[in-house]
């Protein structure tokens, strides 16, 4: 396969070019190696969950068609991918909990270095969660609410605060469905529990936990995380940055910080400021501490301070081949296991900080959650110690300007001014027909297809066809690297109502709202649309659509899942591993529609998703009466030439 195929981006693929024969390899290469890839797993049909197998059924027909238990191909394929929903609400949600840890140590040790940056949103949380306000200190209000949090994670009766900020439709259907969401923890155990050896047996009824578990993480877990570091670090307004692996100076000591939780990468921010530590990294030759991001975290320091993000997933082996990171420190999540092996050919100094997730061999340096400012400047010392070993340095020339922050609150002001924010513009220009609706696009990359590629063409037919897009996780990433989070994109790709739009408010047509967690903004929004009023009374009319067009991640798996019980379709590229089960596909694709109104889509053709998004939308708008006769602009084959070309 040529640099070209594996990655749709310049800088990937000069990179890619430059590793060519360098004996470590990167993920493209292990991909390789790994085909043909197991087709039973691929098909959602090995089951490994008890060791009278592992299991495999025939998806032909001639062989085995149920495991040694006697579970078929529908139950097999539904516990495979309802403990997938599992193990990602369980991530999303545990990032979660650290944060509200977080809050109270700002409450109750301030000398840790956090504090309260948005007192306006810990009033709006705190009242939520009931908690008393008034002329209470702020620092009360601070404690009660961490504790609240805290406890939302295990409860194990009752209905998840947050869950009621959906409208109330959507909250009527889950309690008539039986789906309100209790406690995180309470729903993921009972999710593992009940796809155990010889428990739920009938695919339906497994999924009605899955999506009780996503839901507990999508209204619970993760959007305590972004409510939090919100309250935290501040809530996200539009902010200018710089995105791809260009942003590696040469000059600079850089410190790449991947992963996910910003608690140590927002004292990492004020590390690099440190005097003393660029006295330092100046008499080793540098020009300064350069600080970049790679996956979410870098999202979360993008949208709050504008630090550069140095690449997406599939770029976290790439940025280290330029040899021009000093160190790279990880903490949770989508974390490659390569890196350790990878960084011992280069001089970067690897340091893992969580005490959940180190890795053989490689240096570990605790996350002091009581002294946070002294990991960060560990960490930074240890960068500017490695700087004078570089070895050679080739850092690609790509970086593209990206505005990002598009929280839910900076939509409000943007669209509706500082002191009447609201949805009512928002709702106005879809209802008159200038934006004819909204994407959530968003997810990961997959070395399954070409990196960035699915992202980038699906987004552009999108606003092409004056639908806003917004995005979150690494998909933001990808679209910001090739110029469509910016306002000028507008002009180039939107289609004529959303460039009015966007030029009269001066937005980009595609909106970066953060990272993976901060999915639960576009619930919020999608709810203060439906609130809002005049586009129907639950979010499954709305005319939106979500895509995770190059997802790897079992997070992913929850987010749709939680989309889809919220009402929305939401079409996943790469593939889905359930289509050995006829049933269960179709459960998810079809018959979801019915009882949730919205359901899961399966296309990894970008043009296709779009078809489908697209028409979804349109379907919605005609149901709502506000549909007039504009004609979706059908990409042919020479403009789809045209877009690669472009990418
Ligand atoms: Ni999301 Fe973040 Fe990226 Fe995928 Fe991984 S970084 S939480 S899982 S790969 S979008």
């Amino acid at each position: 396969m040529n640099e070209k195929a594996r990655s749709a981006d310049p800088a990937a693929q000069r990179m890619l070019d430059v590793v060519k024969d360098r004996p470590a390899g990167t993920v493209w290469d292990r991909a390789a190696a790994q085909q043909p890839q197991c087709g039973y797993g691929e098909l959602g049909l090995c089951c490994r969950i008890c060791y009278m197998g592992p299991c495999r059924i025939d998806p032909f027909g001639d062989g085995p068609q149920c495991g040694v238990c006697g579970a078929t191909a529908d139950v097999i394929a539904a516990r495979n991918f309802a403990r997938m929903v599992a193990a990602g609400a369980a991530a999303h949600s545990d990032h979660g909990r650290d944060v509200a840890h977080a809050l109270l140590l700002a409450v109750e040790n301030p000398k840790a270095g956090y504090g309260i940056k948005d007192t306006a949103k810990l009033l709006k949380v705190a009242s939520h969660f009931g908690i008393a306000t008034g002329t209470r200190a702020v620092q009360d209000i601070a404690r009660d609410l961490a504790k609240a949090a805290l406890a939302e994670f295990g409860a194990q009766e009752g209905e998840l605060k947050f869950a009621h900020r959906a409208p109330p439709a959507r909250l009527e259907l889950w309690r008539r469905l039986g789906v309100v969401p209790r406690g995180v923890d309470r729903e993921v155990v009972e999710l593992m529990h009940r796809t155990n050896i010889g428990v739920d047996q009938d695919a339906e009824n497994i999924m009605r936990q899955a999506s009780r578990a996503a839901l507990a993480d999508g209204w619970g877990g993760s959007m305590i995380a972004t409510e939090l570091q919100d309250i935290l670090f501040g809530t996200p307004a539009p902010i200018r940055g710089k995105v791809n692996l260009g942003v590696l100076s040469k000059d600079t000591v850089n410190v790449v910080v991947h992963g996910h939780e910003p608690v140590l990468s927002e004292m990492l921010v004020l590390a690099a400021r440190d005097k003393e530590l660029v006295e330092l990294a100046k008499s080793k030759g540098a020009s300064g501490i350069g600080l970049a991001g790679i996956c979410c975290t870098a999202n979360e320091i993008l949208i709050r301070h504008g630090i550069p993000i140095a690449g997406n997933f599939l770029q976290q082996e790439l940025a280290v081949a330029t040899g021009a990171v000093d160190a790279m420190v990880v903490d949770v999540q989508c974390i490659m296991g390569s890196l350790g092996e990878l960084c011992k050919g280069y001089h970067t100094a690897l340091v893992t900080t969580s005490a959940k997730a180190r890795m053989d061999g490689v240096r570990y340096v605790p996350f002091d959650e009581h002294d946070p400012m002294s990991t960060a400047k560990e960490i930074v010392r240890t960068a500017i110690l490695s700087f004078p070993n570089r070895g050679r340095v080739e850092v690609p020339d790509e970086t593209m300007d990206v505005i990002a922050g598009f929280s839910h609150e900076a939509i409000n002001y943007m669209l509706g001014g500082r002191f009447r924010g609201s949805y009512v513009p928002l709702n106005d220009n879809i209802i008159n027909g200038r934006i004819k609706g909204v994407a959530g696009v968003v997810g990961c990359g997959n070395p399954k297809v070409e990196h960035d590629r699915v992202h980038i063409e699906l987004v552009k037919e999108l606003i092409a066809n004056d639908i806003l897009v917004v995005q979150t996780g690494c998909s933001a990433i990808a679209c910001a690297k090739c110029g469509l989070l910016v306002p000028e994109a507008a002009a180039q790709y939107a289609g004529p109502g959303l460039t009015e739009v966007c030029e009269t408010v001066g937005m980009p047509p595609v909106l970066h709202s953060g990272s993976c967690v901060d999915n639960s903004r576009i619930l919020i929004a999608l709810s203060e649309m439906v609130r809002v009023g005049g586009l129907g009374k639950d979010i499954s009319e709305l005319p939106v659509a979500g895509a995770a067009p190059e997802w790897m991640s079992e997070k992913a798996i929850a987010i749709g899942q939680y989309f889809v019980a919220s009402g929305v379709l939401t079409v996943f590229g790469v593939g889905l591993p359930v289509l050995g089960s006829p049933k269960f596909t179709k459960l998810l694709t079809e018959d979801f529609a019915g009882s949730y109104g919205g359901c899961w889509a399966i296309e990894p053709d970008p043009h296709k998703i779009a078809v489908r998004m697209i028409d979804h939308i349109q379907a919605k708008r005609e149901k709502l009466g506000i549909s007039k006769a504009k004609e979706r602009v059908l990409f042919d084959m020479e403009m789809r030439r045209e877009l690669k070309a472009e990418t």
